[in-house]
């Protein structure tokens, strides 16, 4: 993977940030992008010192398609030749029952999930068509597969995202384009915080009496994927921890719950 062009949305926290790190580590050169520029620039000047690689912090809002655009139309000319993009921003906001459901929360996960993986992917596919070259990873979710109590919309923007990873994979096809998707289940990682709008004790009580997966699990099986040889294409992984068996089985302080 050696000076491979990486290009990672959302690398500030979580399985973005563990991505960035093993990828830095394998030498590849980074994009990384999020809202928080403090943070942001701070990783990058960190995962430049540790592992002696090219790192380029994009501030932009997935959401915001001109702020996309811009960024990446606007990239220097020695980080335009992305060869793997990592569609990593995603979110879950609430877990009401869709009666319940706030109208706000619906639109960031679309907002986030869908369109945002969308807007960026559409600016990095067609230099990859034109390179002949490229490998696109959608980090998706078991909630991409089935329904859960209190799951419906963020379940239905994954399961989005499942559908535009195999279209895309059908239309990229005669480009020799790689399209992949990771489907984690539980990860512990902010995802639960921001789920429960900073509700630290709820997060909590996701993963008490288990062992979730962390971050750098999910990371490891992305940079499998990536690091398959050209004629391998990984279409889908789908990691769970061990104590649980899918989105409603999950075994916790010796019971399934
Ligand atoms: C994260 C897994 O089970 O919280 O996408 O939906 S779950």
């Amino acid at each position: 993977m050696n000076n491979r062009i990486v290009f990672i949305t959302v690398a500030t926290a979580g399985i973005g940030k563990a991505t960035a790190h093993l990828f830095a580590q394998h030498k590849c050169n980074i994009v990384i992008t999020g809202r928080r520029e403090q943070r942001l620039h701070s990783l990058a000047d960190l995962l430049g010192d540790k592992y002696g690689i090219e790192v380029l912090p994009l501030t932009f809002d997935v959401c915001k398609q001109t702020e996309v655009q811009y960024a990446i139309e606007n990239l220097p000319t020695n980080w335009k030749n992305i060869d793997v993009l990592i569609n990593n921003a995603g979110l879950a906001a609430g877990k009401d029952a869709i009666q319940n459901g706030k109208r706000n929360n619906w639109e960031r996960m679309i907002d986030t999930n869908v369109k945002g993986l969308l807007y960026v992917s559409e600016q990095i596919i067609s230099g990859m068509i034109e390179r002949k070259n490229g490998h696109i990873i959608n980090v998706s979710s078991t909630a991409g597969k089935e329904a859960y109590p209190g799951g419906n919309v963020y379940c239905a923007s994954k399961h989005a995202v499942e559908a535009i990873t195999k279209g895309m994979r059908i239309d990229l096809l005669p480009h020799n384009i790689r399209v992949s998707q990771i489907s984690p289940g539980m990860v512990e990682t902010e995802f639960s915080i921001v789920r429960y709008d900073g509700d630290k004790k709820a997060a909590d009580e996701t993963y008490t009496g288990m062992q979730p997966l962390k971050a750098e699990d999910v990371a490891d099986a992305i940079y499998y994927m990536a690091s398959r040889p050209a004629h391998v294409c990984v279409n889908d992984l789908v990691l769970l921890p061990t104590a649980q068996s899918n989105s409603t089985t999950v075994f916790k302080a010796g019971h399934i719950s």
